[in-house]
């Protein structure tokens, strides 16, 4: 039996549950959908999300009841609900799970979701590589359609809501909301100036409301059990509900794990992924995804709530905790992050396109024995003029690898070009080389 009663992932956890409508519905399955459509006001559902306390789970952290409210309320054009499924943040795989072993609860919630905004279609942007999550969200949407929960009329009511499955192609961007609208479009997957906010000019100009796989398999268990039950739980009252983290790395049992929000990070790796996987200590960890900046032992006690986790310098992201051993070379992993973002980077913003790449190479010389100490403040330098000058978030995150293994690994760096001038190898290698 887990410690914590888990919610999002309790029907996977039987054995033998194949996530099929009949056994979805024998577990409780369509009951808030049919408790709410036509009976609770549209607005009054978003009433019950708000005073939740949901928040995104996809990265931001922005409470969901709030997004869904700042869709016009005057406007009678079509709105559109977009489920961003690209999950593609290294060290993340939680929504993988909940759309292969319980693909009607993200249905159901994303038909909670779609009413509560007026949406009558509805797009689950899956990232490419999920071919079986495709496949398994097709087959789901096929049977709930039979059964009249999905398109015209459902559950005999007057409300038509369809969903349809769209694959990406590969593109880490496009798990940023626009970009993602962008490619649903049909066109490059490029980021949008915001403001204006999806919420306002999203799909095809409409008002549209982009939600995380997490979030919105949430929604039934809320309109379910009640906004008072789900605000209990967790670190209330900014950080409440629970949360499905992904902890990977140098642990005994990597895996997904669905815990209160407000747990130690010592709880979850020590306790919850049985420690370390050897007798080497714990050196580093990664809180929230490759996007988040590095923690220490240090950290061990902090809560894993969007507060604390900022508080001690980092972010709760998108739950992808990675741990690493003592012995791990902080400087290789830096660079290793980085050579995804440098991969990743759409291209549209010179200081991400251009500064990407030059981290890239100062960072390969440093690792490959050629750097010199003045390479650390050029990358510091550099850092500093990626971060808050581009379209997207992605600048931030591109540099959080690098800035903050030198804030608390600079001595390795410093270890490796002393070592590189003691062995004479210093010849002073072009960039662009
Ligand atoms: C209307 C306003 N809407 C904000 C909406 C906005 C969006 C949400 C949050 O970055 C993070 C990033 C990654 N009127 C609004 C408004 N909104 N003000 O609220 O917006 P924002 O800008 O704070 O965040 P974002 O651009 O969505 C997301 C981090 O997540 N991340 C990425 C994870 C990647 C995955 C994946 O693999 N798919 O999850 C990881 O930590 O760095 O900081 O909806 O429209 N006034």
């Amino acid at each position: 039996m887990p410690k914590y009663e888990p919610i999002l992932l309790k029907n996977m956890l039987q054995p033998g549950y194949t996530g099929s409508l009949a056994e979805y519905e024998r577990a409780g399955g369509y009951q808030a959908i049919r408790k709410v459509l036509g009976k609770v006001s549209p607005a009054d559902v978003t009433a019950v999300v708000m005073k939740s306390g949901l928040r995104g789970r996809g990265g931001a952290g922005f409470p969901t009841g709030v997004k869904w409210g700042f869709l016009p309320k005057d406007y009678q054009g079509p709105r559109y609900l977009c489920c961003n499924a690209d999950e593609s943040e290294p060290g993340t795989f939680k929504d993988r799970q909940l759309i292969e072993r319980d693909p009607h609860q993200l249905l159901e919630g994303m038909l909670l979701a779609c009413y509560a905004i007026g949406a009558a279609s509805s797009y689950i942007y899956i990232r490419g590589e999920f071919v079986l999550g495709a496949k398994i969200l097709e087959q789901a949407i096929n049977e709930a359609r039979a059964a009249g929960y999905v398109g015209k009329n459902i559950f005999g009511s007057n409300t038509t809501i369809d969903i349809w499955v769209h694959r990406g192609a590969g593109a880490y961007i496009c798990g940023e909301e626009t970009a993602l609208l962008e490619s649903l479009e049909g066109k490059r997957g490029l980021p949008r100036v915001k403001p204006p906010f999806p919420a306002t000019h999203g799909l095809y100009n409409k008002p549209t409301v982009v939600n995380n796989v997490e979030t919105l398999a949430n929604l039934p268990h809320i309109l379910n059990r009640g906004a008072e039950w789900f605000a209990s739980i967790g670190s209330p009252p900014k950080s409440t509900g629970t949360r499905v983290f992904c902890v990977s790395g140098h642990v005994a049992r990597p895996g997904n794990y669905e815990v209160p929000m407000g747990i130690t990070f010592r709880e979850l790796i020590y306790e919850q992924a049985g420690g370390m996987r050897s007798d080497k200590k714990l050196k580093a960890f990664i809180p929230g995804g490759a996007s988040a900046p590095f923690l220490t032992p240090d950290h061990l006690d902090v809560k894993l709530d969007f507060e604390s986790v900022a508080l001690a310098g980092s972010m709760l992201g998108s739950g992808g905790v990675t741990v690493m051993e003592e012995g791990t070379d902080m400087v290789w992993a830096a660079l290793r992050l980085m050579e995804f973002f440098y991969h990743e980077s759409c291209g549209k913003c010179s200081p991400c396109r251009e500064g990407s790449s030059w981290l890239v190479q100062i960072m390969r010389r440093i690792v490959n024995k050629r750097g010199q100490l003045a390479d650390l403040e050029t990358l510091t330098d550099l850092c500093k003029n990626i971060a808050g000058r581009t379209v997207c978030a992605f600048g931030d995150a591109e540099v959080s690898p690098i800035l903050s293994t030198l804030k608390h690994w600079r001595h390795e760096y410093v270890a490796m070009i002393h070592a590189a001038e003691a062995a004479n190898l210093i010849r002073p290698e072009p960039v662009g080389a």
